[in-house]
């Protein structure tokens, strides 16, 4: 661990010395590049390891940067876990593309907080002046456009562009494109498959939505559910999918035991009162049996307004509906409101998952919630599941419930059935 303090600038010093760098490169011929780099779920590894593990890897970070970077080159940290490198005289886009590979590359050794090694990602977002913009809060601005694209880009890296501009949020009207969609069949639900740990049977499937908008592509559910979520095109979605997926599983082959559906509903969505007479009149429409429907809602969704959303959830269990908690780990519930809670299944955050085998500190946490979840008698789910190994050591540690790539990616209607048949053939 290095515990040398090196100087970072700030937001305001980062304003003001831009001025500057900006002035430097108006009489020359050279280009300046910003890089916005975002540290992913910084949120967590505070809360894991406390604000003295996250400063000791916001040091090691910075540590890092300055190794790699040029005697030239500046540093500023601008939020929480979001920091900016400056690179003056720079040539042309390329020595942007390969400062951001090379930081890619100090971010693949792993990290040591009090012992523990912890793998991070982080996205870059780049934008060169003059080339992209012509001030400052263009040029910011355009970083930050390149920084939610990098966020779906292989290598976690983008450099502006209007391309990129145009298909990212800001310059065009998803909420518009959004109400057209559902009349117009660009939506679609995939079904991911989950799996008995234990006994091997299939258990139920995910239903995840998709977005095929037919000049744009794919649209992440990331990108647009939030913005569907502000603009109250929620309630519709959610309409459509409670009803496309009630009505897509009764065509599911018959099984000994029915295969169960599982929903992601947004938090939006559970304070609306009329939800749960949303859900009675679509289980009954598609006569859905008791039991076969569970919603997942978040663990952070939950814990906005506990006394609302548990008696709503408690409406909704006695539909016979299955309550499971989604991304159970990360929204920092605490066991006074714990015991109570009306929910038959939590599902362990994939970022836990991801590296147990590796990470001391996330199998500590996944054992941990699965004795939780045994203590309260709840099925517990272990999602991001992507290689054998994993799966073993959770069918040890008595998770009873196995869901991620290794057993199947989400599939459309038909591809699922295909897979079910074959699975229940093996
Ligand atoms: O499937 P994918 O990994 O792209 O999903 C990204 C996120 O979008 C996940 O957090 C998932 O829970 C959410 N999501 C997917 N489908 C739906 C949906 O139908 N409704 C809501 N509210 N969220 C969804
Ligand atoms: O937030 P929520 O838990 O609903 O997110 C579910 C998302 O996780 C789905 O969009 C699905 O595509 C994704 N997912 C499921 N299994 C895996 C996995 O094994 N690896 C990765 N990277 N993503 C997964
Ligand atoms: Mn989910």
């Amino acid at each position: 661990m290095n515990d040398k303090q090196f100087i970072v600038a700030n937001r305001d010093t980062l304003f003001r010395d831009l001025k500057d760098f900006i002035h430097d490169h108006q009489s020359e011929d050279k280009k300046l590049a910003l890089m916005l780099i975002k540290i992913h779920r910084f949120r967590r590894i505070n809360m894991v390891f406390g604000y003295e593990g996250g400063d000791q890897v916001l040091n090691e970070f910075v540590a890092r940067l300055h190794r790699m970077a040029r005697s030239k080159d500046y540093i500023a940290r601008v939020g929480n876990s979001e920091f900016v490198l400056v690179l003056p005289e720079i040539m042309n886009e390329g020595h942007a593309t390969l400062a951001a590979t090379k930081l890619q590359n100090i971010l693949e050794t792993p990290f040591t907080i009090n012992g523990n090694t912890h793998r991070i990602s982080a996205s870059i977002g780049v934008s060169i002046f003059p080339t992209h913009a012509q001030d400052i809060s263009e040029l910011i601005n355009n970083a930050e456009i390149a920084l939610v694209d990098a966020r779906s880009s292989p290598r976690l890296f983008s450099i502006y562009s209007e391309k990129i501009e145009d298909i990212e949020v800001y310059s065009w009207d998803i909420e518009g494109e959004l109400d057209k969609a559902v009349d117009n069949d660009e939506l679609s639900l995939y079904f991911q498959p989950q799996v008995n740990l234990q006994t091997g049977e299939v258990f139920g499937a995910e239903a995840l939505i998709r977005w095929c908008h037919p000049e744009k592509g794919f649209i992440r559910p990331d990108i647009f559910i939030p913005i569907a979520e502000q603009s109250g095109q929620i309630h519709k979605l959610t309409w459509w999918t409670l009803n496309t997926a009630l009505r897509l599983i009764t065509k599911w082959p018959e099984s000994t035991t029915p295969i169960k559906l599982a929903l992601n509903i947004s938090a939006k969505v559970l304070k609306d009162v009329a939800f749960v007479d949303l859900v009675k009149a679509a289980q009954s429409i598609w006569n859905t049996p008791r039991g076969q429907l569970t919603l997942e809602i978040t663990e952070s969704a939950l814990m906005e307004d506990l006394t609302t959303s548990f008696i709503t959830l408690d409406e909704l269990k006695s539909l016979g509906v299955g309550i499971s908690i989604d991304d159970f780990g990360t929204g920092y519930s605490s066991m006074a409101y714990f015991k109570n809670i009306p929910a038959n299944e939590l599902k362990i955050d994939q970022s836990f998952v991801f590296y147990m085998l590796e990470n001391a500190m996330d199998k500590h946490i996944v054992t941990t919630i699965i004795d939780l979840a045994r203590g309260f008698n709840l099925n517990v789910v272990a999602e991001g599941i992507e290689n054998v190994e994993t799966f073993n050591v959770l069918k040890e540690m008595g998770c009873n419930i196995a869901q991620g790539y290794y057993l199947a990616k989400p599939m459309p209607q038909d591809e699922f059935i295909q897979w079910l048949k074959e699975y229940q053939l093996d």
